[in-house]
Parts: structure tokens; C-alpha cells; sequence
């Protein structure tokens, strides 16, 4: 089997205090039977460990990093600056500014260095997990499939008429 057959998906975060929001989106990988690992990497308080886990990202068989940050929201663009391993970004809520600072940071990338930014918290780490699935479900078919089949019981849950 070729090793880049079953990629994972990487769910990094800034702090333990991600991860209340962080584990919206591990749940939904676990849903679709999607591989991933979690780490908590801080640009500013781990610089090191930022540069070890993104310097490897791709060797480790990441197909996809996802990364919530809040405040100055620098980890997505600095992971996405040292791979090309596709980052998506997921503005935590901050306490000041709601988030919208996180927002900024993480959507603001300028030209050259991409990261696909999410909505601000929950919604935004359902969506990067189920982004992430659609990329790792380019090249796996059975993943595709429990996508689609997710995607079609959405569609049917919602009712014709309100009560
Ligand atoms: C960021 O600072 C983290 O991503 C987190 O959202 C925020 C606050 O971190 P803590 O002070 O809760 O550790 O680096």
C-alpha cells in the first residue's frame, strides 16, 4: 500500500483553552472515520515545537493541518509558512474582541502563503473538519462516500414546512 493512501489530518491548537472549541471539529473526523492526531503547538510559547511538527508535517503523512488560534492568531500562517501541506484556519473566540481579532489574523494572510479561514468557533471547527474530510476524500473513496452520505442525511433532516 502506498504510504500517502491514508493520509491524516492534523487538529493543532494554541492552548488547552482551544480545545473546548477544537473538539467540534475533532468529533466530526471521528464521525467520518478520518485519521487525525491533536497537539497543542503555540507559535509565540512552543516556537520550537511550531517548527519541528510543520518542518515534518508532510514526511508524517499529514494531508491536511487544521489550526485554531485565538488573539494574534499567528499559528495557522506561520505553520503554512514552513509546509505546503494545505492549512485551514479556525479563528478561536477571544475574550476582548469576540474573535474578530482571531478572524483578522488568521483570514489577512498576504499574497503567498494561503490559509483557508473558517467562521469564528464552533461552526468554524465543524467546517474545517468537514473540509478536511473532502481533502482527504479525494483520494480515498470510502471516505467520500461516508462524506456523502453525512451531507444527505443533513439534507433530509431539514423539514419542509416549521411547526
Ligand atoms: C492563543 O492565545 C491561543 O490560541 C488561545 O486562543 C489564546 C489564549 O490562550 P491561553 O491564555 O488561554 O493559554 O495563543
Amino acid at each position: 500500500m502506498k504510504k500517502n493512501k491514508h493520509l491524516k489530518v492534523a487538529v493543532i491548537m494554541g492552548s488547552q483553552s482551544d480545545y473546548k472549541t477544537m473538539q467540534f471539529c475533532t468529533k466530526i473526523l471521528k464521525k467520518m472515520a478520518v485519521k487525525f492526531e491533536t497537539k497543542i503547538i503555540s507559535a509565540h510559547r512552543t516556537p520550537k515545537r511550531m517548527y519541528e511538527f510543520a518542518n515534518t508535517a508532510k514526511k508524517n503523512n499529514f494531508g491536511v493541518i487544521i489550526a485554531g488560534a485565538g488573539g494574534s492568531a499567528h499559528l495557522p500562517g506561520m505553520i503554512s509558512a514552513i509546509t505546503s501541506v494545505p492549512v485551514l484556519g479556525v479563528p478561536i473566540e477571544s475574550k476582548k474582541l469576540k474573535g474578530l481579532d482571531s478572524l483578522l489574523s488568521i483570514a489577512q494572510m498576504p499574497k503567498g502563503i494561503p490559509v483557508g479561514t473558517l467562521a469564528i468557533g464552533e461552526d468554524g471547527a465543524i467546517n474545517a473538519a468537514l473540509l478536511a474530510t473532502a481533502i482527504i476524500a479525494n483520494n480515498d473513496p470510502v471516505v467520500k462516500k461516508r462524506l456523502d452520505n453525512w451531507r444527505l442525511k443533513q439534507t433530509k433532516s431539514v423539514k419542509k414546512k416549521p411547526k
